[in-house]
């Protein structure tokens, strides 16, 4: 049976039974150019945020230069980095998904 599953997917279930996860702090950076609106809904959609919680992060990041977003494993930080620079791309706006180590 065990031989049926991966080992790296058997890894993963001890890897972190010693030490955590590394977390890692997912940041949206400002621009000039990307409108409030579509920050906004980047939060909503990526980040799970209301509405209420999407503008203030968004107006941090306006008047700050930066925020975080969300704190995440690994794994999961690195796919929303991608995932919010791929939307933000294909909706022809310079918005920068970065992440950080906690
Ligand atoms: N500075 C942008 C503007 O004035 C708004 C903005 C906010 C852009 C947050 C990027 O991550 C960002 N339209």
């Amino acid at each position: 049976f065990s031989d049926s599953i991966p080992q790296h997917h058997l890894d993963e279930d001890v890897e972190h039974k010693l030490s955590p996860p590394s977390m890692y702090q997912v940041l949206l950076n400002n621009d000039d150019y990307t409108p409030m609106d579509f920050v906004i809904e980047v939060l909503m959609r990526f980040f799970k945020l209301d509405t209420e919680a999407a503008t203030d992060v968004m107006l941090k990041v306006h008047y700050q230069g930066k925020a975080v977003c969300g704190v995440y494993s690994a794994e999961i930080a690195e796919t929303k980095v991608v995932q919010v620079n791929q939307y933000a791309r294909e909706n022809q706006h310079p918005l920068l998904c970065t992440m950080e180590q906690a």
